[in-house]
């Protein structure tokens, strides 16, 4: 089952769920289905959520074709929004062996001593960030930051979970885990400034229940740069490559943490950008990520 969100002028936010290429509008205030998040937060597992997004679907009685949401965000115009509004977003890092390798090359101890990525590649106790809040994430077509002091800011396209009550996985969406690559170069304890800031995080453009994705490991993920009209980076990984299993990210993340319903975690990248394709402001970012879809974002340079 794909559920989205809506925003539908004079109305405001939606829940929906995908059925081919229409969207049935399932919000339910009567039965406090506001949003996704209301939804995943009433749900013990992912299987829940689906027989009741299934009830839901029988009884909705508003169809919108997919097209006609899948469009720039307008106040005067339905669009998609976010799939959920994640209160909390958190990242996992070099989960990848190519990110390891790229992050090792890239401090000054590269190929010389074994450094912290190496560290944290082979270290049991996973990397694991806080990220952004659903105000800092940007949904389908909504435009991702580039912070006004950073010059090399990368797409990291990335699966991420979506957590429940409990630890639970309900689901999966794409991540787009933007970093300042420089500013966290630079020292990485400036890692929290190179990931958090406004529009650092995108998710979308639909939130696929765990049942219908099946194995999260063996899913074609893709990421493409254009820029005036032409794709200037093309690069594709596959999440069997990752090193670790969701659950055992997300079973590290719960460890007295309690993670509120709704919590997305992005499970880290496969695909490192080259430097030369640091974000502009103008660029489109789209991820394709098998058995999801694709989530385009324009780029847009912050003030200040
Ligand atoms: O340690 C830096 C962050 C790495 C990261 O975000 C990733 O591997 O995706
Ligand atoms: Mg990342």
């Amino acid at each position: 089952m794909k559920l989205c969100q809506f925003f539908v002028p004079g109305k405001g936010k939606r829940v929906g769920v995908v059925a081919g290429d229409t969207v049935l509008d399932v919000t339910s205030p009567r039965a406090g289905i506001a949003s996704v998040t209301d939804l995943i937060a009433t749900c013990g597992s992912a299987a829940r959520l689906e027989s009741r997004a299934q009830a839901l679907a029988r009884a909705a009685r508003t169809r919108i074709p997919w097209a006609s949401l899948d469009r720039a965000p307008s106040p005067r115009q339905s669009h998609l929004l976010a799939p959920l509004d994640p209160p909390e977003v958190w990242g996992a890092g070099i989960t990848y062996r190519r990110s390891r390798e790229y992050y090792e090359a890239h401090t000054g101890e590269g190929g010389r001593t074994k450094g912290i990525y190496d560290f944290v590649y082979e270290s049991e106790r996973p990397e694991l960030f806080f990220k952004a809040t659903a105000a800092r994430t940007a949904g389908p077509n909504a435009p991702i930051g580039v912070r006004a002091d950073s010059t090399l800011t990368a797409v990291e396209a990335e699966l991420a979970v979506v957590v429940g009550r409990s630890g639970a996985i309900m689901g999966y969406t794409i991540g787009n885990d933007l970093s300042a690559w420089d500013i966290e170069r630079a020292n990485p304890l400036f890692l929290p400034q190179s990931k958090v800031f406004d529009g650092c995080f995108a998710c979308g453009p639909v939130l696929v229940t765990a049942g219908e994705v099946g194995d999260p490991h063996a899913l074609e993920l893709s990421c493409t740069i254009h820029r005036e009209g032409r794709s200037i980076f093309r690069g594709g990984v596959n999440t069997k490559e990752m090193k670790r299993q969701c659950a055992e990210l997300v079973g590290w993340l719960c460890r007295g943490n309690t993670c509120p319903p709704g919590t997305v975690l992005s499970t880290g990248t496969g695909i490192l950008v080259p430097d030369e394709h640091a974000l502009a402001d103008g660029d489109v970012v789209e991820i394709t990520l098998e058995r999801i879809g694709t989530l385009r974002n324009p780029v847009r340079r912050l003030k200040g």
